[in-house]
């Protein structure tokens, strides 16, 4: 198994995240995001949007991280990630596709100004991004926090795929000044803590 992809890209984590909850290791490829391999023609040869992560398995290939782990995690032995009750499998695709819709990109606003701009030298944040990326993000998390009142994780009692796509995300917005957002839900801190201190995400996280 190869997966095409970069250390630091958010869709590339979540798919290392689940091959180490699986306790399996792919041969990684990396795609140079910075000099901009990922629209080289080889590789849109293979990804026809030229973005990471890409997947080959035994002569079958796909790409989107959250497909990709689904696919690991029906095919591979190990800890599963998709819970079988019909319930909490309804609640895990459910808060795949909140994060998705309403969290990520608000999170990723709020990232790329306060973080990756400033690592790419673009100068300051613009205050107008993060403050309406602030906004809501924090009404995707005020719903999650009052969600996890009553449970330990996304899916229910159990770890899921769930938990696993929002950690990406969450780790970023966590070390800018904005991870309050995190710190001051007190369901969603605890919720945070729990799913970052795994083996896997610390693996993953370096
Ligand atoms: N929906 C895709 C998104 C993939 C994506 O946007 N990947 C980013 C890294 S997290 C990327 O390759 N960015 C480089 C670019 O846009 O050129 C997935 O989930 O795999």
């Amino acid at each position: 198994m190869k997966l095409y992809g970069h250390p630091m890209s958010t869709c590339t984590r979540k798919v290392l995240t689940t091959l180490a909850e699986k306790g399996h290791e792919a041969q990684f490829v990396l795609i140079d995001l910075g000099t901009g391999q990922q629209k080289s023609p080889d590789y849109v040869a293979k990804h026809p949007f030229g973005v990471v992560p890409y997947l080959e398995d035994d002569g079958f290939s796909m790409y989107e991280s959250r497909a990709i782990i689904r696919y690991l995690d029906a095919k591979l032995p190990g800890n599963k990630l998709i819970p079988s009750d019909l319930p909490s499998l309804g609640r895990m695709e459910q808060w795949l596709s909140v994060e998705q819709s309403y969290f990520t990109p608000h999170c990723m606003a709020i990232v790329m100004e306060m973080l990756m701009k400033q690592m790419r030298g673009g100068g300051k944040p613009d205050m107008d991004k993060v403050n309406k990326g602030r906004d809501q993000a924090a009404k995707a998390l005020d719903v999650v926090d009052r969600a996890l009142r009553s449970q330990a994780y996304l899916a229910g009692d159990t770890f899921s795929l769930a938990d696993i796509s929002w950690l990406p995300y969450l780790q970023y917005l966590s070390v800018t000044p904005q991870g309050t957002l995190i710190t001051e839900r007190p369901f969603v801190k605890s919720w945070w803590q729990r799913i970052s201190t795994r083996p896997s995400w610390k693996k993953v996280n370096g």
